[in-house]
Formats: structure tokens, sequence, C-alpha cells
């Protein structure tokens, strides 16, 4: 049983021990340490190379690090009969809660206000207003927007969210389809994108979108980078339309040094740690989904690749 593990934001150490924990026959190689490449039937990769998939013919899973799947897709020689599946981790979902918690409540209460008053040595308090004030809208209830909407209307925001099919969850407010984007945007001050990027959902945050949220609204985007028109997000910003965003990923990672979002006084940048992945908690899904390939089962999460997520 031969797994190659591919990722530069991973442990490999780390995560062969956590999976041996499981399955001591388990043989973990390392990328480019392939060896023989027929022996490989798993595949655990974060941004494969693209081709790198291709060239393991004895492939039975390709398994995600990570819950999402968009840097899989993105090879144009990914093998089409391959499954692939992704990560849907309870720890990785409060993490994303957790961290959109912070940015939607930091804006609730205008901690970047307080931060350039800071830089000035002003000291000029301002009431808050109720958190049923800010209306925030999220982009995608999936297993994560879901959660992440949930936990935001329970601290008592007016949440609505946004997907492709219609969902029903308890006090968050649906929108659905192309037909109920404008309506969702119209009603986001605080909006926070959790789509998964796809050919439909890449540069849906553009010049028009932005333009159709309310004045002042701030965006807040944990999906992926590629959601985002860059330079329409900053018009927005300059232009004054938008008060800010706040942005954990970007077209580019790492963001290169010279990329305005770096000085802008009005974003907030992190480097795509919004949620990562921990072996600990999502070894056992990823041993599961490999006994399942050598039983020529379907893995957990299996992604419809028509889709795209
Ligand atoms: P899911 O696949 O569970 O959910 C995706 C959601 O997006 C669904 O509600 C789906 O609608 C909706 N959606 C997809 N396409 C469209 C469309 N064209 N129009 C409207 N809605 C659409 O994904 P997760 O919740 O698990 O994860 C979401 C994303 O979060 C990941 O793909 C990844 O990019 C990002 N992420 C970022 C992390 C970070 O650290 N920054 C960490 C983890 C994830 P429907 O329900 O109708 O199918
Ligand atoms: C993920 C991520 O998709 O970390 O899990 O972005």
């Amino acid at each position: 049983m031969v797994l190659l593990f591919m990722s530069d934001s991973d442990d490999p150490k780390v995560w062969a021990e956590a999976l041996r924990a499981f399955e001591p026959d388990l043989e973990v190689r390392v990328w480019p340490d392939v060896g023989v490449a027929e022996e490989i039937e798993f595949a655990l990769v974060w941004l494969p190379p693209p081709g790198m998939l291709a060239g393991l013919p004895g492939l039975k899973l390709i398994q995600s690090l990570g819950a999402g799947i968009d840097h899989i897709f993105s090879d144009p020689d990914l093998p089409r009969d391959v499954p692939v599946a992704r990560l849907v981790d309870d720890e990785l979902t409060r993490q994303m809660v957790e961290y959109v918690t912070l940015a939607v409540l930091s804006r609730h209460r205008r901690i970047d206000r307080y931060r350039h008053l800071q830089a000035e040595r002003q000291w000029r308090p301002s009431r808050s207003v109720p958190l049923s004030a800010s209306r925030v809208g999220v982009l995608g209830l999936g297993v994560i927007g879901a959660a992440t909407a949930t936990a935001l209307a329970g601290l008592g925001l007016a949440v609505a969210g946004w997907s492709r099919a219609p969902k029903q969850i308890d006090r968050v407010e649906n929108f659905a389809g192309a037909g109920g984007l404008d309506a969702f945007l119209a009603r986001s001050d605080i909006l926070v994108c959790l789509l998964p990027l796809t050919p439909e959902t890449e540069g849906v945050l553009n010049a028009r979108t932005l333009g159709a949220l309310p004045e002042g609204a701030y965006v807040i985007n944990v999906g992926r980078g590629g959601h985002v028109v860059e330079a329409d997000l900053i018009a927005a910003i300059d232009g004054g339309h938008l008060s800010g965003a706040w942005l954990d990923v970007f077209r580019s990672e790492p963001l290169p040094s010279d990329h305005p979002f770096w000085s802008h006084p009005s974003v907030t940048v992190t480097p795509h740690v919004a949620a990562l992945t921990e072996p600990a908690s999502a070894a056992a899904q990823v041993i599961e989904n490999i006994r399942r390939a050598r039983q020529g089962r379907e893995p957990l999460h299996r992604v419809d690749l028509a889709a795209g997520y």
C-alpha cells in the first residue's frame, strides 16, 4: 500500500505518523521521491504540479489536503477517471467559523477606525450599534458557509446566504442562483465569500457585483483569490463605495511584496490561514478513503467533476 504525499505547506513527517497510526503497513513517499510510479495507489496533495498525477498510472484515489479542490482541478492533465475527494473536517470548519466571526465582529465594532486613531494618538470613543443592525451576506452555504452563517445568526447578526440551489437554514435568509444574487448583494453590509473556485464563480466579486453592495459595505474573502477582480476591489474602496476588505486568499500566493493590498490602509491581509488542516483531526478520513478505494467503493466527499466542487 503506497501513498504519495505532495504539499509545500504541510509537514510530511507529521502526516505519515498520523496516517500510520491507523494503517501501520501504509508506505508514505514524499514528492518528488516517487520511486516506482506504478506502485502508487493514493495521492494526498495540496497544489500538485500540473502533470504530476497523470504520471501515476496505478492511482485509485486523489485526496485533497484541504476543503477546496481547485488546486487539483486546475491541472489540465488531471486523470479524469480517478476519484477526487475533498476534506470535510470539523476542526477545519471550526477554525473557519472562528476566523470569519473575528473578521465580522472587527468590522461591526469598527476596529479599523480605532487602529487609525491609535496611530494618531486620538482618544475618540463612539457608541457601538446593535448586532442586528449589521446585515451579513454569506456567499456559499456549503459545509463551511452554512456553519458560519448559523454561528453569526446565533450571535444576533442579520444573516443571509447565497447558494446555487435553494437552502433552508434556521435564522438565515436564503437567496439562490444567478437570479437571486443582486437582491442578496443589495442587503449585505458585510459580505463574506465562502464559495469554491469554479469556472462559474471565478471573478464573481467584480465592479458590477461590488457596485451592487450597499454604500460603505465591507468585503471578507476566505474562499479563493480567484473570486475577486483585485483591481475592481481596490477601485471600489478608493472610490469610497466600499469601506474596506479583509482578505485571507489571493490570486497569487504568497502575495507578491509589491502588491497594493499590503499597504492599503483599509485592507487587512492574512496569509491563507483562516483554517489549516490538522493531521490529528483529518487523518482518519483519509484512511477511510484509502480503505474504500482499495475495496473499489466511493470515497467520502467525492467531488463532482462536472460541477467543479
Ligand atoms: P462546499 O462545497 O460544501 O460548499 C460550496 C457552496 O458554494 C455551496 O453552498 C454551493 O451551492 C455554493 N456554490 C457553488 N457554486 C455556486 C454558484 N455558481 N452559485 C452559487 N452558489 C454556488 O464547500 P465548503 O463550504 O467546504 O468550502 C468552501 C470553500 O472555502 C472551499 O472551496 C475553499 O475554497 C474555501 N476554504 C478556504 C479556507 C481558508 O483557509 N481560507 C479553508 C477551507 C476552505 P449549493 O449548496 O447549492 O451546492
Ligand atoms: C482549504 C484551504 O481548502 O485551506 O482547505 O484553503
